[in-house]
């Protein structure tokens, strides 16, 4: 059971944009971009780089024929600055050289005068001055402000989580070469190979039809490639299509960090109201989503936070606002999870704190407030086939909960500056996107006379394994080896109008879209079968790559079979298009059933805190998951393993800084630290969820790409439960990344503030 794609990649043999060499010539792009957050281009001056040999031209966006606009879901940005920058980072220029060397350094040569503007950073500060992306919006359920009344307590409080750097190990590139017909070749590392062809389209003032995209794999994209991929892909059309030859770019790291968003940070407040039991009878909350300079994905994230309100919980009473913010930083994008995180970590918190006031364990709130079979979303949809609370309880029994509990304890008794803890945290998160639409794939499956199978979809592979899951789809419906079948490129010639890889969707859809272009085939052959050996259809099966009639196995094979079908001119191909069925959301009501089924899981984490440094050890995550029937145990559990570090990494150290003046200072690994093998948890424990199909996923199985990565948020309130035994007084704010030092600097608080007053 392994993912086929291992062996290249641990040879060094699997191939990413940057080693394609698909043409004669190649020249080399460099991405020229603003070093202020806000201003007006007063005067561009690039005459000094044109001087430098081997620098071939230089592109603004004068030289766009068609528009210089990028934008997706709201048309606000433009490919290359015309008249205004609004971000360290934004693109003036791309400078085309015969190597990347020469067109860096002559984009170092490139002089702007600015008048330089005010610019924001703080969300709450462009919420202020109106400095919306777009409109607020709400999500309602019952009535919170009949409920206040009826609660015996009501907690306020608020809530901070920060950006992520997305961090995947191929970074971003393209390279772009002209065709005959006046058409563009492109290959991308993108998620979303549609978005990039309709965008090149746009800029260049050519009809989709003249761009072809296409994809092999990319290493690593966790939402960056969803939208920003376009970009480079875009600028090394255009440069391809004027110079008349195939010009790639790729980003260097540190630029790849400068010029690409991030997870959203948000900031929020919330109210949530309790009766002295512990049930929750109201919820208000307000995020303010730090969207950056335009929108890119951020309206679609910022409704995902709003279907995530309630994380797994049910509450009679929910008022949720959302207001994506323009800000003069990054512009931020899809991140594993897409905006779910930043809801769940806030009802978390309130969840937390309403624990302190109530004296109500944390742990037992959440298990009186779980949800239930039947229990109403705040956007209307009811929980079906609700694993809620068997999560729960099964994982507080395997993993024995109370001899946890009772080895905590004892450690803290006798350890004075070390610290234990533990945190249970349960996830729900809504599968399908939740732009209705979207939910669409198809597929084409070519069976050669060989008795080979090479099939195209939509998925893009990016490490998640989803190559290796349309292989088992294919094999399973065509009983044939898994030897025999390929998955070829994601190609917009071969299949179009995709939508992205994302939304932990690309199986699910992908693999419907594989299964049914199969069958298709599968009927055929059946047919053909039956007339060849003279039987009736329904007696007919092939299982194994041997024809079976009336369960007896004939002479005839696979191989065979696929010959004899060619001779007699039956069709070999096929496509399928799968839509999700029933999903649907009703964005004047907020209300509706956007979600094909719901995945469940919970996690307990633990975590041992040096109180003296501030640093802390994950000492162990434990998990029951709900993944329906998998498609495939190694690849699920390497999805659950991968999200768990990564969303511990978010809560705990990854911190993105901007200095005063919007300039990203932690744009290399030096500054930014992320989990490695040494932080990781020492162990992770993976309990699948047994007896749990999914009647909406292929072969009863459930999407797993992000869900897991909620449960790092576990791991922010066991340091904090770490931290509290060490200092019980010590204030409360609920700011993430918990840093070593935010760990340091808020158990010693009070003697900070000792330690000021003296000094003054
Ligand atoms: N796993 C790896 N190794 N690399 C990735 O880039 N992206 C994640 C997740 N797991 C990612 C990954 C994100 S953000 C999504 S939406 C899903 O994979 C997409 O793939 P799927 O729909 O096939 O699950
Ligand atoms: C989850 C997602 C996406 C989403 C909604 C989800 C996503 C995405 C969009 C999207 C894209 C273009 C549009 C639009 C929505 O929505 O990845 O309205 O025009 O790209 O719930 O992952
Ligand atoms: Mo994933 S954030 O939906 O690419």
């Amino acid at each position: 059971m392994i993912n086929f794609d291992s062996i290249k990649h641990v040879r060094g043999e699997s191939q990413f944009v940057d080693d394609y060499i698909p043409y004669e010539k190649i020249l080399y792009g460099y991405v020229f971009y603003s070093p202020i957050a806000h201003g007006l281009i007063k005067k561009l001056d690039y005459s000094e780089a044109l001087q430098i040999p081997g620098v071939k031209y230089v592109f603004t966006y004068k030289d766009i024929p068609g528009e210089n606009q990028v934008g997706g879901i709201i048309q606000d940005e433009e490919l290359f600055a015309e008249h205004k920058v609004e971000f360290v980072g934004h693109p003036i220029a791309l400078v085309v050289a015969e190597d990347f060397l020469t067109a860096k350094k002559a984009a170092k040569k490139i002089k702007v005068e600015f008048e330089e503007l005010e610019p924001v950073f703080d969300p709450r500060v462009a919420y202020e001055k109106g400095s919306l992306i777009m409109p607020p919006r709400v999500f309602s359920l019952g009535d919170v402000n009949e409920a206040w009344s009826k609660c015996d307590y009501i907690i306020e409080g608020r809530v901070d989580s920060g950006a992520q750097e997305h961090l995947y190990l191929e970074t971003q590139g393209s390279i772009a070469y002209p065709i005959e017909n006046d058409s563009i070749k492109i290959y991308s590392s993108t998620q979303n190979p549609t978005h990039t062809q309709r965008i090149a389209a746009r800029v260049l003032g050519l009809p989709m039809n003249k761009i072809e995209v296409d994809v092999l794999r990319l290493g690593g994209g966790f939402g960056g490639k969803e939208d920003q991929a376009t970009h480079w892909a875009v600028m090394a059309a255009l440069a391809a299509k004027k110079l008349k030859t195939a010009v790639k770019i790729i980003l260097p790291r540190q630029e790849d960090m400068r010029l690409t968003g991030k997870r959203h940070p948000y900031s929020s407040d919330f109210k949530i109201g309790l009766d002295k039991n512990g049930k929750i009878l109201a919820y208000e909350v307000t995020f303010y989503q730090n969207a950056g300079a335009s929108a890119d994905l951020s309206p679609a994230i910022l409704e995902r936070t709003l279907f995530h309100t309630t994380n797994t919980y049910y509450i009679p009473n929910v008022k949720a606002t959302a207001i994506s913010c323009k800000t003069n930083l990054l512009s931020n994008t899809a991140f594993r999870g897409f905006g779910g995180p930043q809801a769940m970590f806030v009802i978390e918190s309130a969840l937390f704190k309403a624990s302190k006031v109530t004296g109500i364990d944390y742990h037992e709130l959440q298990k009186i407030n779980l949800l239930k079979e039947g229990d109403e979303f705040p956007y209307g949809q009811r929980a079906k086939n609700c694993r809620a609370q068997i999560c729960y309880n099964t994982l507080e029994k395997i993993y024995n909960l109370p001899e946890v509990k009772k080895q905590i304890n004892q450690y803290n008794q006798t350890s004075r500056f070390f610290k234990k803890a533990y945190s249970i945290m349960p996830i729900c998160f809504g599968i399908s996107f939740t732009s209705t639409f979207l939910n669409q794939a198809s597929a084409l499956v070519h069976v050669y006379t060989d008795g080979s199978v090479g099939i195209s979809t939509a998925a893009v592979e990016m490490g998640q394994g989803v190559n290796q899951k349309l292989i088992e789809i294919a094999s399973k419906v065509l009983s044939i080896s898994k030897s025999r079948i390929k998955i070829e490129t994601t190609n917009t010639t071969r299949v179009a109008n995709t939508s992205p890889t994302a939304a932990s969707k690309a199986a699910d859809l992908n693999g419907f879209a594989v299964m049914e272009a199969c069958e298709i085939i599968m009927g055929r052959l059946k047919k053909f079968a039956a007339q060849l050996l003279n039987v009736k259809e329904d007696n007919v099966q092939l299982i194994d790559e041997s024809v079976y009639v009336n369960n007896q196995k004939t002479e005839l094979r696979w191989n065979e079979l696929i010959q004899k079908a060619y001779l007699s001119r039956i069709s070999l191909s096929a496509q399928a298009h799968h839509a999700t069925p029933d999903v649907y959301f009703d964005r004047e009501k907020s209300k509706g059933e956007p979600f094909a089924y719901h995945v469940y899981g919970t996690a307990l984490i633990e975590v041992t805190v040096d109180c003296l440094r501030g640093t802390y050890k994950i000492d162990s995550v434990k998990v029951v998951h709900d993944l329906g029937e998998s498609l495939h145990e190694i690849i699920d559990l390497g999805q659950i393993e991968g999200g768990i570090v990564q969303g511990i990494g978010w809560m705990t150290m990854e911190e993105i800084l901007f200095n005063e003046k919007g300039k990203l200072i932690t744009d290399a690994l030096s500054t930014y630290k992320v989990p490695d093998i040494f932080f990781a948890p020492e162990k992770i424990e993976v309990h699948f969820l047994e007896n749990a199909p999914n009647p909406f996923g292929p072969f009863k199985s459930k999407a797993v790409g992000e869900p897991p990565f909620m449960y790092g948020i576990g791991a922010y309130f066991a340091i904090l439960k770490a931290m509290l035994e060490f200092n019980p007084n010590m204030e409360l704010n609920f700011k993430a990344p918990m840093t070593n030092e935010r760990v340091l600097m808020s158990l010693y608080s009070k003697i900070r503030e000792k330690v000021h007053q003296t000094i003054n």
